[in-house]
């Protein structure tokens, strides 16, 4: 499989509207929009770094995966998402290397980019989502 960067960084915030300032007035960077994701029970907002963003993330559902971590964990980095080559082949290759995924095909994520998940048991505690 092939990397080609680091995609976003998915943040889990109690409100978007109320997180939103410090990423725009304090360390300026520009809100590029926001995104309900209803599969993944979650509105995004995007904020360009670069080649790369940061990504919020607000439940919209208390049995939404965001909503369960910010119960047990609170606000901060909930998962890293790297840019691959080829999606489907790169879960083919992570499952024949036996590693642990929540998604053995692609499901639709926010800007309409096909994404997975690996468990965050087999990649040292930080999930990771792939995206193309
Ligand atoms: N980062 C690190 N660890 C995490 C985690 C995260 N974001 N979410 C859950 N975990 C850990 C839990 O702390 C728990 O660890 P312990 O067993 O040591 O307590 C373990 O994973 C299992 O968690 P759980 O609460 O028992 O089970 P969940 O029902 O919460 O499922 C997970 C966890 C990862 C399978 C689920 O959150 C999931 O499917 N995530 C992928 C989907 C997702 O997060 N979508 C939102 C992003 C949307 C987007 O970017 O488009």
């Amino acid at each position: 499989m092939k990397i080609l960067k680091i995609d976003h960084l998915g943040i889990a915030v109690n409100s978007i509207k109320d997180g939103k300032n410090i990423w725009t007035e304090a360390l300026g960077l520009v809100f590029e929009g926001s995104e309900t994701v209803e599969e993944q029970k979650v509105t995004t907002a995007f904020f360009p770094v670069g080649e790369s963003e940061v990504e919020l993330l607000e439940s919209t559902a208390p049995d939404g995966p965001v909503a369960k971590f910010l119960d047990k964990k609170g606000e901060g980095i909930h998962h890293i998402a790297f840019r691959v080559e080829n999606i489907e082949g790169a879960l083919e290759e992570l499952k024949e290397k036996g590693i642990r995924l929540i998604d053995e095909k692609p499901r639709k994520g926010a800007g309409g980019k096909k994404i997975a998940f690996l468990h965050p048991k087999a990649t040292n505690g930080v999930l990771v989502e792939l995206c193309e």
